[in-house]
């Protein structure tokens, strides 16, 4: 069977990939039990120096990596290219991890107590489409730094990077077996790494609705699970913000990657007495955002990825909610869609509650700082959020009671390779990148040794 790849832009195919069966997901997840003794014994520092060899070759690929981005997933070339660098720095990263998975010596009687960090085995990992280079490295890199092999499977609209990524990994001379790329359905693949008792931990990213189902089955084998799920992230912008940068900047947090992102602000909440300001200095950097041709080096947003997630996006527009303006993108072929802002008629508005994962964003006023925390943590999600203030204090009460994973104040910055990432609620369970992304493909073993 074979599924064919789209280009979101021209509507146009651009390849026709192979997707596993169950027979074929078995094979892989075989191959992979079988590497996972030898990869386990490398020594940590020759397992490091072959990530910095798959680093390499992830930055010399670096523009083809980002030109095959742009074709399958829409993404602009600019944002496709700090995609691919990210899966190269996220390597680089986790390279220096296999020699500090340190364990401990812990004071005891009769004897020496020590604890190892023992890898798990065979890792799945489940990648959704709108960032199909960074989510998987965020999976693979520290997994395949703690001595585990690895089985992934990308979206079936976005494989071909992931495919590419693949290549590269062998041509650095990661051993075979060690990390396999399984194209294929998530209802056959992904669900077979839930099910099968040799792959012993899943990542998933996606939906939070997926998300549950994968944790259940995980559930009958208590198998390990991380998961990176949905998000209704709040912009918050306070009346002694800098209403200029908070105003400019607002779009790019929420119509970057065509608002197809889990960190996207899709809730702007401005305090009430600079209310009508902001919308007034809102409306100009939203009609400046440049949507078109993602391969051209000016754009600064492209399509969404299919018509069905288009038709999803616009079906959040219900007859009664007020649009207050818009930006602009192009006719034809391509899922394109333009920039929205929407004045929510109640707070209950599907466009206020669910995610809308596309280039909507409501904007809601609010009275005062318990007035904002309140609408803020109103939401079954809790990933991330930004606040716009210039009291210090306030800054860093607000991000103290806001319930989510990952805050900025007078930034949008959500996602670095050296910090945690993940989120509070149902956005999400288990943190990814940062000093202890290794450890989370571990097990901890504890050994007395009798001294008497
Ligand atoms: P999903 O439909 O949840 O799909 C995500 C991945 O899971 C795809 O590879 C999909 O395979 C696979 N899948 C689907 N059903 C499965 C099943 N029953 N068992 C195992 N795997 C299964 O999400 P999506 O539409 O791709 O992505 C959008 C959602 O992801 C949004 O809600 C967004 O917020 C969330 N997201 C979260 C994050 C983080 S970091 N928190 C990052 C990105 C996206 P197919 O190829 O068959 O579709």
């Amino acid at each position: 069977m074979t599924t064919q790849v789209i280009n979101p832009a021209t509507a146009a195919v651009v390849a026709t990939v192979e997707a596993a069966d169950l027979a074929a997901t078995d094979a892989a997840i075989d191959r992979a039990r079988r590497a996972a003794a030898d990869w386990r014994a490398v020594a940590p520092g020759d397992r490091a120096r072959l990530l910095r060899r798959f680093a390499e070759a992830v930055d010399a690929d670096l523009e083809r990596l980002a030109r095959l981005e742009v074709r399958n997933a829409g993404h602009t070339i600019g944002n496709a290219r700090w995609e691919a660098g990210n899966v190269r720095d996220v390597l680089h990263y986790s390279a220096g991890l296999p020699e500090r998975l340190l364990g401990s010596q812990i004071p005891v009687a009769g004897g020496v107590d020590i604890t190892f960090c023992e890898p798990l085995g065979v890792v799945g990992i489940i990648v959704p489409w709108n960032f199909p280079m960074p989510i998987a490295a965020w999976g693979f890199a520290p997994a395949l730094a703690a001595g585990n092999t690895v089985v992934l499977k990308p979206a079936e609209l976005t494989p071909l990077t992931a495919i590419r990524l693949g290549e590269l990994a062998r041509e650095a001379g990661l051993p075979e077996g060690v990390f396999q790329i399984v194209t294929g359905k998530g209802s056959v693949v992904g669900q077979r790494f839930v099910t099968h008792p040799a792959v012993r931990k899943v990542v998933f990213t996606g939906s939070t609705e997926v998300g549950k189902q994968i944790m259940a089955g995980c559930a009958e084998q208590v198998k390990r699970v991380t998961l990176e799920l949905g998000g209704k992230s709040a912009n918050i912008v306070f009346a002694d913000a800098d209403l200029e940068r908070a105003a400019a900047t607002a779009p790019y947090a929420v119509f970057d990657n065509a608002g197809q992102d889990c960190c996207a602000r899709s809730r702007i909440l401005v305090q009430r007495s600079v209310f009508d300001r902001f919308l007034e200095l809102l409306e100009p950097a939203v009609q400046a955002v440049r949507v078109g041709d993602p391969a051209d080096e000016s754009t600064e947003m492209g399509p969404l990825i299919s018509a069905a997630h288009r038709e999803r996006v616009a079906g959040f527009l219900e007859p009664a909610t007020t649009v207050a303006f818009t930006g602009t993108c192009p006719d034809g072929p391509g899922f394109w869609f333009a920039p929205t802002v929407v004045l929510p008629g109640s707070p209950t508005d599907r466009v206020v509650t669910e995610e809308v994962f596309g280039p909507v964003v409501a904007v809601l006023p609010f009275e005062d700082e318990a007035d904002a925390i309140r609408i803020a943590n109103d939401t079954e999600y809790g990933l991330s959020g930004s606040l716009w203030t210039s009291d210090v204090g306030r800054a860093l009460r607000v991000s103290r009671a806001v319930e989510a994973g990952n805050l900025s104040v007078n930034s949008h910055s959500s996602v670095r390779y050296s910090t945690p990432f993940g989120g509070f609620k149902q956005s999400g369970l288990g943190r990814e990148l940062g000093p202890d992304a290794a450890r989370a493909f571990t097990e901890t073993k504890n050994v007395f040794i009798a001294t008497e």
